[in-house]
């Protein structure tokens, strides 16, 4: 059986303002099209979600998400091709293009987000998604492309002069590139904040992360919103729209 956004999404209960749900039988028609590479059920899904008022963010932890970890699933059990979970993400990326020009209209208040994946990590729709959250709360985002390594991190950081930086881990043996990667941000801007994720924080093992200072993980966008929106330091005004 296929799982419900109940079974997948994390954070359901954001505590955000009320918010509406993708329903279990739209996720499982979405799932359906992503598994045979239906790109244009797959909008109709999305624009239905949209257009019933569903937030942003909502479309993307309830139905986004959940869609690609079952084709990961599928896919290590051999139950999908590798051109399947190929496919499956080239969508959801034209998704999230399409999705943008909702939340490009933000206001803006001046800060600004560098976001980048560890060191030869592969994996950025999560990333992209994390990018257009920092938008949604007024931030502007920076996205390197996927698996830049440290030393353009740092130039980049170094041109854009960031109020954060955020670093997407998915893979668990990328730990050691990520570490070498809070080690060289840390000893050239001691003080810059830096957040974490990516699902290979779900997997334990990353309390060694506890030793650099100011260094925050976040397992999900509703923990990224909250952060967003509560903590003085990251507040950029009042949150916009499509939240
Ligand atoms: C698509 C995909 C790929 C694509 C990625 C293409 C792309 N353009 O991104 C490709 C084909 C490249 C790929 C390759 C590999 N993959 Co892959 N892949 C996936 C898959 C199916 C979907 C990934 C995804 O987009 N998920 C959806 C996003 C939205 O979820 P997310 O990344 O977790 O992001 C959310 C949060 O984590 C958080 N977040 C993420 N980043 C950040 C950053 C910050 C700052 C914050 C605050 C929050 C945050 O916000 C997001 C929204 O909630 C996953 C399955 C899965 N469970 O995700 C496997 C998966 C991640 N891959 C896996 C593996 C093993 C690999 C390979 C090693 C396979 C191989 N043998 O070659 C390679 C590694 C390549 C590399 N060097 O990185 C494993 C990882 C296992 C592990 N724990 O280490 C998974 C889990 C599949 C599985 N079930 O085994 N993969």
């Amino acid at each position: 059986m296929l799982p419900t956004p109940d079974d997948l999404s994390d954070g359901k209960d954001a505590g955000l303002e009320p918010v509406g749900e993708v329903a279990g039988d739209d996720l499982e028609r979405y799932l359906q099209a992503l598994i045979a590479g239906d790109g244009t059920t797959c909008v109709h899904v999305v624009d239905k979600a949209l257009a019933a008022g569903i937030p942003v963010p909502r479309v993307y932890e309830g139905l986004m998400k959940p869609a690609l970890y079952r084709i990961g699933e599928l896919w290590a059990r051999n139950q999908v091709s590798v051109a399947c979970e190929h496919l499956a993400t080239t969508i959801t990326e034209g998704l999230l293009n399409r999705v943008y020009p909702r939340i490009v209209h933000a206001r803006r208040c001046g800060r600004l987000a560098v976001l980048a994946t560890v060191e030869d990590e592969l994996h950025q729709v999560g990333l992209k998604m994390v990018g257009d959250l920092f938008e949604m709360h007024g931030w502007d985002a920076r996205l390197l492309s996927a698996g830049v390594p440290l030393d353009r991190l740092l130039d980049a950081i170094e041109r854009e002069r960031p109020d954060a930086v955020g670093l997407s881990f998915s893979v668990d043996l990328h730990v050691d590139g990520l570490e070498r990667m809070l080690r060289g941000v840390r000893a050239a801007y001691p003080e810059l904040p830096i957040l974490i994720g990516g699902q290979s924080l779900t997997h334990g093992g990353h309390e060694r992360l506890d030793a650099y200072p100011g260094v925050t993980c976040i397992a999900s966008l509703d923990d990224l919103s909250r952060l967003l929106q509560s903590e003085p330091r990251w507040i950029c005004g009042p949150a916009d729209q499509a939240l």
